[in-house]
């Protein structure tokens, strides 16, 4: 596809070494040629760096390297050309202004990523990879970005396409030559194996997208128990630093405090709330209705208890509140000794205010919500949302076609949940990707990728 030629800055604006502007399309080279002073770039070889100047008529603006990548060996496929300009505020942006007055056009969000797809440099999950490796935090995050990146998600799904091929096709062919009697019969027998063999590495795969999936968006957790249990000392804590406000007097937090953990490699985002009571201060009456629709939108729950003491009525209501809830109960205050007295679940002992047993609740975290062996042996591991519930989709259908084989259903109704299947499939790498999907997907890039 040919399309215009577009400019943008691919770094950050701001105090620092150098700043690299992009340019990507047929005039790129032309365009940059006219503000470039050093040589004649229509003339170099590609993969080739220039020094020279960037100049306004007479006037210098900046000492710069260019890099000239040819058609189609580029990201984009298209000719590119990269000017390494010194960094800081205005710098790169001047050079974008020279550019859009010779005859560019400024890209938008994602746009050099988007022409590598259009171009067919690189699938839907490679580009998407990309964003995940820009915005990872973690080391794990990078590990599970980059598998699609390596091509993994990519031939995981083509070989699910693969498998599902074979099975249409074996149905194609007793619809084409329906001469045996019992052809419809025998293709149900033939094809029903193979969807349930197809099935159980979909959903193998989607249980272990769970995992991809928490190493990715980290887990909303949220901190609750009555007043002066200890949670802000909790939070303060684990973050080895005085967020929080911490007080001997009751009802010290009032708001919803939040702050990010990395809890080695997994992303915990932390919500400290006001402590549950009975209270007619108006204040503390929003905080704790805050607490509520926090313990409602979390994905796990930290309630501190004070080991010290026993149950109170309070501890009980917040058990039964969260009991439904994947949660671990933390008995605080362990240097005060232990009073406290809880059947059928354990409870794990630490001091907030000594940083005493912490690490415990690490490794609960990580036995609720990760398979470790996964990551050790570099499963391939979906972690993205729209692929997991693009392949939650795909079985579905297959479990309609499973239905259908079992009722006297024809053989070509099969065919149909076959299809959606692969049309599914098909949407995670982008081989069949609307144009709203792709505007919305590359939308979220930044400016310059
Ligand atoms: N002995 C002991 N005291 C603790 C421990 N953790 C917290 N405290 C004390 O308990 C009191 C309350 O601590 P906070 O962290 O403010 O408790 P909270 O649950 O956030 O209280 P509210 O915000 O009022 O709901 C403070 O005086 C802390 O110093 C602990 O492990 N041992
Ligand atoms: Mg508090």
């Amino acid at each position: 596809m040919i399309f215009d030629t577009i400019v943008g800055i691919s770094t950050k604006l701001g105090e620092s070494a150098v700043s690299v502007v992009r340019i990507s399309g047929e005039d790129s080279i032309s365009i940059a040629d006219k503000i470039f002073r050093g040589k004649d770039l229509k003339s170099v070889q590609s993969h080739s760096t220039h020094y020279g100047t960037i100049v306004d008529g007479d006037e210098m603006i900046d000492e710069v390297m260019v890099t000239i990548f040819l058609n189609p060996r580029s990201f984009t496929t298209e000719d590119t050309v990269e000017i390494t300009c010194h960094g800081g505020y205005l710098i790169a942006n001047e050079i974008v202004k020279l550019l859009l007055i010779n005859g560019a056009r400024l890209a938008t969000n994602g746009e050099f990523t988007r022409r590598a797809y259009l171009n067919g440099r690189i699938d839907l999950t490679k580009a998407e990879s990309i964003m995940d490796m820009i915005s990872a935090k973690t080391r794990t995050q990078l590990q599970v970005a980059t598998f699609a990146l390596k091509g993994d998600i990519f031939s995981l799904v083509k070989d699910l396409q693969d498998d599902l091929l074979n099975i249409i096709a074996q149905i194609e062919v007793n619809i084409d030559y329906p001469e045996y009697d019992d052809a419809i019969v025998i293709t149900k027998e033939i094809i029903k194996p193979k969807i349930e063999e197809l099935l159980a590495k979909i959903n193998t795969t989607i249980k272990h997208s769970s995992t991809g999936k928490i190493i990715r968006e980290g887990i909303k957790t949220v901190i609750i128990g009555r007043p002066n249990v200890g949670k802000s000392s909790l939070l303060n804590s684990l973050l080895k630093e005085d967020k929080a406000i911490v007080t001997e007097i009751s009802g010290t937090t009032r708001d919803l405090i939040e702050a990010e953990l990395n809890l080695s490699g997994i992303i915990l985002k932390l919500i400290d709330t006001a402590g549950i009571r009975e209270t007619e201060d108006i204040v503390e009456k929003i905080g704790i209705e805050k607490t509520k629709k926090a313990i409602e939108e979390a994905a796990l729950v930290l309630l501190v208890l004070d080991q010290s003491q026993s149950l109170t009525i309070l501890d009980k209501e917040l058990l039964d509140l969260t009991k439904s809830k994947p949660r671990i109960l933390i008995g605080n205050k362990m240097d005060l000794g232990k009073i406290i007295d809880i059947q059928g679940e354990s409870i794990i002992p630490i001091s907030a205010k000594d940083k005493v047993g912490l690490e415990l609740i690490e490794n609960e975290v990580k036995k609720l919500f990760i398979d470790e062996s996964l990551i050790d042996n570099h499963e391939t591991i979906l972690s993205n949302t729209r692929h997991i519930s693009k392949l939650e989709e795909t079985k579905k259908n297959l479990e309609d076609a499973l239905q259908a084989t079992l009722e006297l259903l024809p053989v070509d109704m099969i065919e149909i949940d076959l299809k959606n299947a692969w049309h599914n499939l098909g949407e995670i790498t982008g081989d069949i990707a609307s144009d709203t999907l792709i505007q919305t997907l590359f939308s979220r890039f930044c400016l310059g990728k």
